[in-house]
């Protein structure tokens, strides 16, 4: 007689427990056949996010928030968006995880356990800013190729880890060290192990700021997989990419870091503005580094309705790279005249702001509140777009939500 054989009784537990539920007649799942449940990964199980972000893109993975979802304070991970570049790595060993500073500017290259990072260095937390630096690209014309965020592509988390500067000077660094390049564990999309999917970095200056961290828990918790587990950089205020996820390497360079998608026009903008839809030369591109000043009205959402003679509760965060935002401000007649919102201090240096506003209406219609922030060197958010540049990148216009009062 011949015979199938049958899934095992220890796996098929553990398909419950990814299924989330019993499986009726688990036991006659022929070996080797995975669940349709499980064949197509549901992002929102996969990841813990919730039901209202927007899937951009499946193969790698991208999702944003949408503006009301970032309302937290704290973003929570159900609300943070997801960038990658590449694949998200399978199968983590942490109690083998290395991190190794390397590169031509280290006396003597060292590596450390994860156990070594935490135990070895002094503890730090702060809440940081992480934007996208393709954030808001979706507006542009002519478009720019690439991920088409709106507004969600921007967290503020709490993170905790180990100052990045308190290894390096650990390590030894030499006098003419000029970048950190970091090289992480996800894998190329091609699946040619030669090539990374990103390996990007930051000058010396900003690597050995405070906030700089290597860090190891969001929000008093492990990073979630999909976030960084086990370890990740985290620049707070520079474009996201900087911040690297799954962290095994940092290389300290005698030179800007040229790894894959520093060079060319990968997260540059024209060193000059440039009409929209013209060509710029690679040499014309510079590096973002600090992010623009920005806001966000993360409520009301968008199509609020209220009875005419209330007053409006308005909500949201500011923040400006490595800056502070002074000003907060709003307006309900397409930024004709500009109302002070209050503005609070951040919780710590690139921390997002909140700020808060009671709005009234002069009578019933339709109406938009825009909302304006301007930072410390006295730069406000354009109302429209700002400068069109090839790759969509820095886009800090003012945010609007459309208000009906009836
Ligand atoms: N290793 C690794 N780090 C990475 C990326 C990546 O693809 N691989 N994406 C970067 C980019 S472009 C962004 S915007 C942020 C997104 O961080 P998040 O997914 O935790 O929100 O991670 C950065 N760090
Ligand atoms: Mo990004």
């Amino acid at each position: 007689m011949k015979r199938r054989s049958f899934i095992k009784k220890a796996t098929l537990s553990s398909l419950t427990v990814l299924v989330g539920t019993e499986i009726v007649f688990g036991e006659m799942i022929p070996s080797g056949y995975t669940p349709l449940a499980l064949q197509d990964p549901d992002p929102f199980k996969l990841f813990q996010k919730n039901k209202e972000m927007i899937l951009l893109n499946d193969r790698p993975w991208n999702l944003e928030a949408q503006a009301h979802l970032l309302d937290e304070k704290i973003t929570s991970n159900e609300f943070m968006f997801i960038r990658n570049n590449g694949k998200v790595p399978e199968n983590i060993d942490v109690k083998n995880w290395t991190v190794t500073i390397d590169g031509e500017s280290v006396k003597q290259s060292k590596t450390y356990t994860l156990e070594e990072l935490k135990s070895k260095f002094k503890h730090h937390t702060y809440q940081l800013t992480i934007e996208c630096g393709g954030n808001g690209r979706a507006e542009f014309d002519p478009p720019a190729k690439g991920n088409q965020w709106t507004v969600g592509a921007v967290s503020c988390a709490t993170w905790t880890g180990v100052r990045l500067k308190d290894i390096l000077d650990d390590v030894g660094i030499k006098s003419n060290a000029v970048y950190i390049g970091y090289h992480a564990a996800d894998a190329h999309l091609s699946g040619d192990a030669k090539k990374e999917p990103i390996s990007r970095g930051v000058p010396m200056a900003k690597a050995m700021q405070e906030e700089t961290l290597l860090a190891f828990q969001m929000n008093g918790k492990d990073i979630p997989l999909v976030h960084g587990y086990p370890v990740r950089l985290v620049s707070g205020g520079w474009p996201a990419s900087t911040s690297g996820k799954w962290i095994q390497r940092i290389s300290v360079r005698n030179k800007e870091h040229d790894g894959e998608k520093m060079t060319g026009s990968s997260y540059r903008v024209p060193c000059e503005p440039v009409a929209p839809g013209e060509k710029v030369k690679d040499e014309d591109m510079c590096i973002i580094e600090s992010m623009p000043v920005k806001s966000l009205i993360t409520y009301p959402k968008s199509g609020a309705v209220i009875d005419s003679g209330k007053k409006l509760s308005i909500r949201g965060h500011a923040w400006a790279g490595e800056l502070e935002v002074t000003k907060m401000e709003y307006s309900i007649d397409y930024g004709s005249t500009w109302q002070a919102a209050k503005i609070e201090a951040p919780a710590n240096r690139l921390a997002w702001q909140h700020f808060s506003a009671s709005v009234s209406f002069p009578k019933k219609g339709y109406y938009e509140v825009w909302a304006r922030a301007t930072d410390a060197q006295g730069t406000s958010q354009p109302m429209l777009l700002p400068g069109w540049n090839p790759k969509g990148y820095l886009n800090n216009a003012c945010h609007r939500i459309a208000v009906k009062v009836s």
